[in-house]
């Protein structure tokens, strides 16, 4: 992978990174009062995705979700301060008034669509919504919402009609607590397989994510992609200090840019929020 576009792509999950570690530090001081699902540890993915879609393929795909979705959002361009305003419930000083609260984050600007809160409906909701426009579409679900029966049967339906989607589970082997082996012995890119799709097993580094852009939106492919989740299912607290970091890992390989970087959105962010906390 060539240098810029991974310094790119690292400026995106820096941006999150940062963004999600005050949500986690205004959570746990109460100053954020609504249930929140913290993305950092999988920033990876959507910012890789993103800058790829957005240089590679020059496309502006309906994004559809799931809960965990604040990187999702910054990565493809939604706008930071509504994001603030809404976890902190300064609904008037969004440009959106109220998006349902973290779980649900949409932007008309981006192409997202909120999620309504059950797990694994926007992959059904987003198949149907390619089919009719035919637009080139991306939907992001859990390792455990693939496994929800209407996300399966709507899979093979994307298959057969061959519509342009970028399916991306975003695998942190959790369902809340449970791990995947204790609930199937099956892998979401086999049955991908199974439905006549491309279906890949990788990890969430971009330059592993970079190696599938040749197919994007040229006809459905499903990537289980393997991250860490660094925080709790919801709220702020940790489940072990023992977690891969990738961000960490990108950081060092990069070097002295990143950390310029890393630097520069820690204060940015940081001044944003606090901004923001001034006007409650
Ligand atoms: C249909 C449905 N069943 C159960 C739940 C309760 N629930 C909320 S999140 C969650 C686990 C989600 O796991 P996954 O899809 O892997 O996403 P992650 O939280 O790991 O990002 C569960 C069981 C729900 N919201 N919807
Ligand atoms: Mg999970």
């Amino acid at each position: 992978m060539h240098r810029k576009l991974r310094i790119k792509i690292f400026e995106k999950a820096s941006l999150c990174r940062h963004f999600e570690t005050n949500a986690y530090k205004f959570s746990e001081k109460k100053l954020i009062k609504i249930p929140i699902y913290l993305s950092a540890g999988q920033e990876f993915i959507s910012a890789s995705l993103a800058t790829i879609i957005n240089d590679f393929c020059k496309v502006k795909p309906l994004i559809f979700a799931q809960h965990r979705c604040h990187s999702t959002y910054l990565s493809f361009g939604g706008e930071m301060d509504n994001l603030i305003a809404e976890l902190l419930g300064n609904y008037k000083l969004s440009n959106t008034g109220c998006m349902g609260g973290s779980a649900s984050i949409y932007s008309k600007k981006i192409n997202m669509f909120g999620h309504d809160g059950h797990m694994g409906t926007q992959v059904p909701i987003g198949i149907g919504a390619c089919f009719t426009s035919k637009k080139p579409t991306i939907i992001f679900m859990g390792d455990a919402a693939a496994e929800e029966d209407y996300v399966l049967g709507a899979l093979g339906w994307a298959a057969t009609k061959k519509l342009p989607i970028l399916f991306i589970v975003e695998d942190n082997n959790l369902s809340i607590l449970t791990e995947k082996k204790v609930r199937r012995n099956w892998d979401m890119h086999d049955v991908a397989r199974s439905f006549k799709m491309k279906g890949y097993n990788l990890k969430d580094s971009p330059n592993e994510i970079e190696k599938y852009k040749k197919f994007f939106f040229k006809e459905p492919m499903l990537l289980n992609i393997n991250t860490n989740r660094m925080f709790w299912h919801a709220g702020a607290g940790k489940d072990s200090d023992k977690i891969f970091d990738r961000y960490l890992i990108e950081k060092k390989i990069l070097g002295k840019e990143a950390e310029k970087i890393d630097k520069k959105f820690n204060s940015m962010i940081k001044k944003k929020w606090e901004k923001h906390l001034k006007k409650q």
